[in-house]
């Protein structure tokens, strides 16, 4: 098999684990208000929401960083889910009028033109509660580590909280008021917070999990960081260069926000390399890992496979 079949594989294997992680749709909201039946539809519009596709690329890191420092056990699959849920919850956000008004995700209607703002608001909030409803099912597990699994709840809470994605996301808003007079020191805040966080929290809970000691794991959390912010170049890169069809939502966006982006700083070829640079350096950083007899080419492969991504 070669790389992207191999991608496509692992991917199929994925959705298995995060379709046996979400809510049952059961209940008919019509026929009373039992518990279950009045919640039938945040778990519908939460479903949706996960369910219309995406490149399951936080899961995907996770567990490949798992398999890196020798992990073989179940006990990573709730946390995989989770952070799906968690990455669909704040994509659902987004998207509401409130924010970034979008009417496309992955191809397909957003959860807010589907189910109406209100429900859209209440399956993002279903979305990340339920992601911890999720991890922690790791402790009914046979041969869970208790100390591992809290520790890898705590890296969860806190790198999609105030100190992560959120206190990232915040930022965001705050430079839209800003025009032109966004720094290059606050857009590299909003990208290490709003993307690099959960991409540090995926790859360190791989890490963790699996047993890899304090220095292993800051090192992985210094890789994530340089794939995050690369990645999140590439898709300021995507929003000038790509179009709808590819890319599933609207191209254009930042310029038609007046966003300060990576590309409007820098301007596309130092953008394109300085994302270059990152990712090779990440790369470097995960290999110096061989000399301690940890080795995993396929996530050597999908680490470089970002640069070049075309949604
Ligand atoms: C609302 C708290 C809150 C946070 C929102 C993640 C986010 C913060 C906003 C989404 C918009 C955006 C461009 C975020 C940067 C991270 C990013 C590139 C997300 C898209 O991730 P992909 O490409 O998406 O992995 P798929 O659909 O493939 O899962």
């Amino acid at each position: 098999m070669n790389f992207e079949q191999e991608l496509e594989h692992r991917v199929t294997e994925i959705e298995a684990v995060l379709k046996s992680y979400l809510p049952a749709e059961e209940g008919n909201p019509q026929a009373g208000c039992t518990e279950t039946d009045w919640a039938k539809t945040v778990i519908t519009a939460m479903n949706y929401s996960v369910n219309v596709g995406g490149k399951r690329l936080r899961p995907l890191l996770m567990l490949e960083t798992y398999r890196l420092f020798g992990g073989v056990s179940d006990v990573i699959k709730p946390f995989m889910a989770a952070i799906e849920m968690i990455h669909t919850y704040s994509l659902v956000h987004d998207d509401l009028p409130a924010m970034d008004n979008d009417e496309y995700r992955r191809g397909k209607k957003t959860t807010w033109v589907v189910y109406g703002e209100t429900m859209a608001i209440l399956a993002g909030d279903g979305l990340l509660n339920y992601a911890f409803e999720t991890a922690l099912k790791v402790f009914e597990m046979p041969g869970s580590d208790a100390a591992k699994s809290a520790k890898a709840l705590s890296i969860l809470a806190k790198k999609a909280g105030i100190y992560g994605m959120i206190g990232g996301q915040t930022a965001d808003i705050e430079a839209e008021n800003l025009g032109d007079n966004v720094t290059l020191e606050h857009l590299l805040y909003i990208h290490e917070h709003k993307t690099a966080a959960l991409i540090q929290a995926a790859m360190m809970i791989g890490a963790v999990l699996a047993g890899a000691n304090d220095a292993q794991i800051s090192l992985v959390e210094k890789a994530a960081y340089e794939i995050g912010v690369a990645f999140q170049i590439q898709d300021d890169i995507l929003d000038v260069t790509s179009n709808l069809e590819t890319l599933g939502k609207p191209v254009g966006s930042d310029a038609k926000n007046q966003k300060t982006t990576y590309v409007t700083i820098k301007g596309i070829d130092a953008a394109t390399q300085e994302q270059r640079a990152m990712s090779d350096h990440a790369i470097e950083q995960l290999q110096s890992l061989e000399k301690e007899g940890f080795q995993n080419d396929f996530l050597t492969e999908l680490v470089r496979s970002l640069i070049t991504r075309v949604k």
